[in-house]
């Protein structure tokens, strides 16, 4: 074979290239996007990249001795006569190499009988889903320094290198520990550094997959899949942040949030049993002076676990309730699950049967298994019909209040046993099954909330969903599931979170306090602190665990936990700058060190500091008993936010954190937004903002619109510059205004003073005295 001649064709960005046995294409989408495909006659439609996503671009492609070549600015690909295929960055750095030789399964040195015994006893073997079971398999080659990030929710730490991982949507509710291969989402999004060069590459194949980066061997990884086409995407940059950009740029950046979901959310499965237990916790919260902008509505509300139903013994009238929380600047978000529970008086159920909207077992009969309403089906969301009867239903939830839509047990999640993979399913226009679906299944549901939300409202939609795949963060928030009460589950968020970020979800947040099993005061603690800048701050618990509110562990507690919701609210102003950069290169807002300083070895497997943008360092206390810390500073020159005390960069320094203290430091240089430290975000537009410099110069750009809706998409919005120059001359300028409102009064805090500007009408600059 070795000796067959290549024949290709090359036409709008499209290069087929034939063997004697085999064809491979390649598309060039962009200079550093080239999608490899080889069809196997499966489904070839995306759930995670919508539109055409081709951009003119040049390239060339040329026979060159052994092989073709295909070159862009930033690419350059080499195809063997076997159909190997080696990518180059523009430097001719190696970055994604097919590997040579042959795979050899790590010797786990037993025999069938034996597995099986280990296996009855509950002790697993080894992942879920090993190669040996593959469709394919795609070998590239490892160096010594590389290193591995992305992949979504997995559980351990920042470098995925080392470990295997299995992309299989699935309700975790043991406690996630790194050795697990897979939680709630399938994100097959991995990210690189060889040699400190750049690259990833998506793999959009929603049937089981699996990863093993580097634990079977030092000298390859791989991806394999029972079905589906070799569909994947190579992705290059000159940064890692470029790579991360062209990865959102196909399947979607996170849209901007409406301001207020920026804010305190309490949350707790038990709350919405009752009217009283829900009024109980926002009179709480306002006793003790606490911010809240939402309250979630677990199952319970709703009559006997019916979706799109409410409890009329438990409510008398949920409309109103909902408004005088509103009033009250509370917001409400009740919880949807997919199972609709199998009851031939309720109309869900009955549209459903009618119109053929459920999931069907292979005897074409409507699927059933038990959730939280008993004996329930299961919509077919990849049924576009299906999305859309359900986005038709969210108005219920809407017309008595809510403000969003949370969307939980969608992997899907049962009670007898796992959906078998034959159930039968809708993807788009053709009959398929579990198989295929069960993994785009959270993000079909996610979705048509989106749209039910976004037709119904007009607004930005508030979805918060479990199970997702690659391109849900395009309508949805996420939070990582069912963690526990425990210290390596605080340590765990920030790697956690970091992935997801890098993943193309910047609006996600954990379970604040842990979800199962009783917290500690300490840990509830280090969680408010260590998550303050989470974009989704949501602190929420199970059923049955010990109370996790803010008061119950008394005074010291309660006054640590309100002056980090304090400090989380002077930084809403930052966060949705940085969502509003984000909406457009796709860089998350939570973000590991590695992304903005990849260059430095030193933070290529930093777990326990995280980045809120380019200017705030977070190196939070997640060990218990624990009063201080090593904390790496990357280069350059840092500022620790509470005591004003500078540090040059390069270099561990020892941090102080008492009970009461996380160590936050800000990049010298930085101009940050100060918002102000109320208990409920205004809907009014305001008319007053604060910046503060951190070192003796900087300059910021600031964004601002009417934080709700689509217009700014339009052009309705307004951008400020702030510019403190080298003689301590402040200049504030309105560089752009699209949004009519603007600030009147501008206060800058820089070198010691206070200065203070107002807007004049008449030569339309800001002014000081
Ligand atoms: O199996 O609705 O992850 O946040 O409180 C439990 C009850 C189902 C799982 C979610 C959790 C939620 C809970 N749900």
């Amino acid at each position: 074979m070795a000796n067959t001649k290549l024949t290709f064709s090359n036409e709008n960005q499209i290069i087929n290239i034939k063997n004697a046995t085999e064809s491979l294409q390649l598309s060039i989408l962009t200079d550093s996007i080239i999608r490899v495909f080889e069809n196997h006659k499966k489904a070839t439609n995306s759930y995670a990249i919508e539109g055409n996503k081709f951009k003119p671009t040049d390239y060339s492609v040329e026979q060159n001795g052994n092989h073709l070549e295909i070159t862009t600015t930033n690419l350059k690909l080499k195809v063997y006569k076997n159909l190997m295929l080696d990518v180059y960055d523009a430097n001719d750095q190696p970055l994604i190499m097919d590997y040579r030789g042959t795979r050899q399964p790590i010797d786990k040195h037993i025999d069938e009988a034996h597995k099986k015994i280990v296996r009855a006893e509950g002790h697993e073997v080894s992942a879920v889903n090993s190669a040996e079971d593959s469709y394919y398999e795609i070998v590239k080659t490892l160096a010594d320094d590389e290193q591995f990030y992305g992949l979504g929710d997995k559980t351990g730490y920042l470098n995925k290198r080392g470990y295997e991982y299995d992309n299989w949507n699935m309700d975790e509710p043991r406690p996630h520990i790194e050795t697990f291969t897979h939680l709630y989402k399938s994100i097959p999004a991995l990210f690189g550094l060889k040699n400190g060069h750049p690259y990833g590459m998506f793999f959009d194949n929603t049937y089981r997959s699996h990863f093993d980066l580097g634990k079977e061997n030092q000298g390859y990884y791989f991806y394999s899949a029972v079905d589906g086409n070799i569909d994947y995407y190579v992705l290059g940059g000159k940064t890692l942040k470029d790579v991360i950009s062209n990865y959102t740029y196909l399947t979607g950046t996170t849209p901007l949030p409406q301001r207020w979901m920026l804010g305190y959310q309490q949350s707790r499965w038990g709350y919405s049993m009752s009217q009283a237990k829900v009024e109980e916790i926002v009179d709480k919260f306002e006793e003790y002076d606490l911010p809240l902008e939402a309250v979630h509505f677990d199952i319970d509300y709703m009559d006997g676990y019916r979706v799109f139903t409410w409890d009329k013994n438990k409510y008398k009238n949920p409309k109103k309730l909902l408004s005088d929380l509103r009033k009250r600047g509370v917001r409400v978000i009740p919880i949807l699950d997919p199972g609709v529970k199998q009851d031939d008086n309720y109309n869900i159920y009955q549209e459903g049967v009618k119109n053929g909207y459920f999931a069907k077992g292979t005897d074409g009969s409507i699927y059933i298994n038990r959730v939280w309403p008993g004996k329930s089906a299961f919509p077919d969301f990849g049924n576009p019909d299906v999305r859309q009867w359900w986005a038709k239903h969210c108005k219920f939830l809407l017309d008595n209040g809510a403000a969003g839509i949370w969307t939980d047990m969608n992997e899907p999640a049962t009670f007898d046993g796992d959906m078998p993979e034959d159930v039968v399913m809708t993807d788009e226009d053709k009959p398929s099954s579990l198989k295929r679906m069960n993994n785009v299944y959270g993000h079909n549901m996610a979705k048509a909330t989106f749209e039910g939300i976004k037709n119904e409202t007009g607004k930005r939609p508030y979805v918060i969903t479990r199970a997702a795949y690659s391109g849900t963060q395009k309508y949805s928030t996420i939070w990582t599931g069912d963690n526990q009460s425990i210290w390596s589950h605080l340590q765990m968020m920030i790697p956690q979170m970091s992935n997801l970020g890098l993943s193309g979800f910047s609006f996600a947040g954990t379970d604040i306090g842990g979800f199962s099993a009783d917290t500690t005061p300490e840990l509830l603690t280090r969680w408010i602190e260590g998550a303050i800048f989470s974009p989704l701050l949501r602190n929420h618990c199970v059923l049955q665990v010990r109370d996790q509110e803010p008061w119950v562990f008394g005074d010291k507690v309660l006054n640590i936990y309100r002056k980090f919701l304090r400090l989380r609210y002077h930084f809403i102003p930052y966060l949705y700058d940085c969502f509003s950069l984000e909406a457009k290169n796709g860089l998350p807002v939570f973000r590991p060190l590695v992304l903005n300083y990849p260059g430095d070895p030193k933070v290529r497997n930093l777990n326990d500091e995280y980045m809120v943008g380019n200017q705030v360092l977070v190196a939070p206390i997640v060990q218990q008993g624990q009063t201080n810390r090593s904390v790496y500073l990357p280069e350059g020159s840092w500022i620790d936010l509470f005591t004003g005390v500078q540090y040059t960069g390069n270099t561990n320094i020892l941090a102080n954190a008492q009970l009461d203290q996380l160590p936050v430091f800000i990049k010298t240089g930085s101009i940050l937004p100060w918002g102000k430290a109320v208990n409920h975000l205004e809907d009014a537009p305001a008319d007053e903002m604060t910046f503060r410099l951190f070192g003796a110069r900087g300059s910021y750009v600031h964004y601002q619109d009417n934080g709700e809706d689509f217009k700014y998409q339009d052009g309705e919005y307004n951008l400020y510059n702030i510019k403190v120059s080298d003689n301590g001359h402040c200049c504030i300028e309105l560089t752009k205004h699209g949004y009519k409102p603007i600030y009147r009064t501008i206060h800058v805090e820089a070198n010691g003073k206070n200065l203070l500007f107002t807007y004049d009408d008449t030569t339309k600059t800001y002014v000081t005295k």
